[in-house]
């Protein structure tokens, strides 16, 4: 059984807004804070609960927000403080969260905290950062190059663990636990119900000897953030790079004060051999790891991140779905396999209108800074037309494309005289939300019955998860059950195929393609959930 701060938390539904490219309010073609407010019935009627606000504070937007100057002031192109006052007290007035993004690792090096530190190295902020005469290791930025910047004002080499401009803060500097923990403090009194926390992992290094960047202290650092008596209440999802289920105990077992949950990558692999490489492969690739962190946190009883997009993330039905002509019935069968088992489920804006990978010839459309890294380092090996299509496959670019609204010039997201800060997503006019609404095929609608039933059925919250298929069955079955009430979940994969159930299902409350019967049939993607008349006498498959 999941604790009761956890099974709380199954009851969220999390939607994930990256705000520059979401609701532009003031026609300077940059998504704001005003423009989210203008959202939050849409999200409300949705079905979420919550929102995750990408890193909104003050920023020279390197990269997009996680280059942080100010982590206590709201980013100029966003908007103003009293905004974001306004932006929570119009959530919490719809009984909505706010969950914003910390991003503890890093500041951008316009920072006020490096800006004094760089001066040199007998003033309060001088170790802030950590600065060595020489590289004390090879390490790389996740970026491309050296992890180790020059800088001539110091006449010391800084640490970067991604961009340049965002120098890696030392947590081993009591005075930098303290400054971050007065972060926290300041937007739990402002009212913010949670963080999502970047690169948690990268915060601990073992410096200067560290081989690796895991340095010993992370778990220490975690609990002085959020094991404290101000923080219990919070809601907290790290960005992990673990998949080492004892690792991930360390951080969010109930008793550790620390996490709430991981966000787990492992089935984020799915559909691509590298970052920028596809792989062919179909959802029989993600059921698999589905089912394994499914038992591996069930047995734990760890609250289970269920995402499959993010503001990082190529969107998953153009890499394991059809993103073509069977679009609306891979995204829906997609979040049928998903949303419904145990965890949290976190949307990407967009996802819930089946918002599938863009495409462009060109390197000038791009903006992500990992992407413009990644295209001069294939270049130097490729073709120009090999680089873009690896480009287009992999970069970030992808889900932060402005939010498609309507299919007018600038897709309703700013107005249509204005150039948005990055190139509207070239099937916008195929996909949008005022098509989407009109269509028979709604994913919207398909997401909105879905979040409801799982709101409705305290079976889909702490309920158990039992897999009735298996793995070679071109399909995904499971259970959920709780007290005297059971579900099942059937989730057809890429081929036509009848498929059978070892207990009898009353009619389906919901299906994708409006199936009247539980079994029989099914069609590629088509998805299913029906209740189970009587759960005694239950087989395995
Ligand atoms: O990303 C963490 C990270 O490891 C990235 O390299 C991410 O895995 C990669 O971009 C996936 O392609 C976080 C944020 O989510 C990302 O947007 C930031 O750029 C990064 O940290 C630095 O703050
Ligand atoms: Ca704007």
């Amino acid at each position: 059984m999941l604790s009761e701060k956890y099974n709380e938390f199954t009851k969220w539904v999390i939607y994930q807004i990256y705000p520059r490219s979401f609701m532009d309010s003031n026609g300077d073609g940059i998504g704001d804070l005003q423009g989210v407010i203008s959202k939050l019935d849409y999200i409300k009627e949705l079905g979420a609960n919550a929102v995750w606000l990408c890193p909104c504070f003050k920023s020279p937007n390197e990269d997009n927000g996680y280059d942080v100057a100010d982590y206590c002031d709201i980013m100029d192109e966003f908007g103003t403080m009293e905004d974001m006052d306004q932006l929570i007290d119009e959530l919490h007035k719809r009984g909505m969260k706010l969950i914003l993004d910390l991003v503890p690792n890093h500041t951008s090096t316009d920072h006020a905290w490096f800006r004094e530190s760089r001066k040199g190295k007998d003033n309060p902020y001088s170790d802030f950062y950590y600065w060595f005469d020489v590289p004390p290791n090879d390490w790389e930025s996740s970026f491309g190059g050296s992890a180790w910047q020059y800088d001539e004002m110091r006449g010391q080499y800084y640490l970067h663990t991604f961009a340049v401009v965002q120098a890696d803060l030392n947590w081993e500097n009591p005075a930098v636990v303290k400054a971050m923990q007065d972060v926290v403090d300041f937007w739990v009194n402002k009212g913010c119900d949670g963080f999502r926390i970047d690169v948690i992992d990268c915060i601990a290094k073992d410096l200067p000897n560290g081989k690796d960047r895991l340095g010993p202290r992370l778990h220490e650092y975690i609990r002085a953030l959020f094991g404290r008596e101000k923080t219990a209440h919070l809601f907290t999802v790290g960005e992990g790079n673990t998949n080492d289920i004892e690792d991930i105990v360390l951080h969010c077992a109930p008793d550790r004060n620390e996490l709430s949950t991981l966000f787990i990558f492992e089935h984020m692999e799915c559909g691509r051999s590298d970052k920028f490489t596809p792989k062919e492969e179909g959802l029989k690739s993600l059921r698999d790891y589905l089912v394994y962190w499914q038992n591996e946190t069930g047995k734990r009883d760890l609250l289970y991140s269920l995402f499959i997009e993010n503001h990082d993330q190529p969107q998953m039905i153009s890499r394991i779905g059809n993103d073509r002509e069977l679009r609306y019935e891979s995204a829906t069968d997609i979040a049928a396999m998903v949303y419904l088992l145990k965890g949290v489920p976190f949307i990407y804006q967009g996802q819930e209108i089946g918002m599938p990978a863009a495409h462009y010839d060109s390197i000038d459309d791009f903006d992500d800074v990992e992407s413009l890294g990644a295209y001069r380092k294939y270049r130097q090996t490729l073709s120009e037309e090999e680089t873009i299509e690896k480009i287009n496959f992999g970069s970030r670019d992808n889900p932060r494309h402005p939010m498609a609204w309507d299919d007018s010039k600038n897709n309703g997201f700013t107005e249509e005289g204005c150039e948005p800060w990055l190139i509207t997503h070239s099937r916008a006019e195929e996909v949008n939300v005022k098509k989407d609404l009109v269509s028979e095929k709604s994913v919207y609608r398909f997401y909105q019955e879905l979040l409801k039933l799982r709101e409705e059925n305290s079976a889909f919250h702490d309920g158990n998860v039992e897999v009735i298929s298996s793995p070679e069955d071109g399909c995904f079955i499971y259970t959920r059950s709780a007290g005297d009430e059971k579900w099942v979940v059937i989730c057809n994969f890429e081929k036509d195929q009848d498929i059978e159930l070892p207990f009898e299902c009353e009619l389906p409350l919901l299906s994708n393609l409006g199936r009247s019967t539980s079994t029989g049939r099914y069609s590629p993607y088509e998805c299913a959930v029906s209740k189970v008349k009587c759960a005694a006498g239950m087989r395995k498959k």
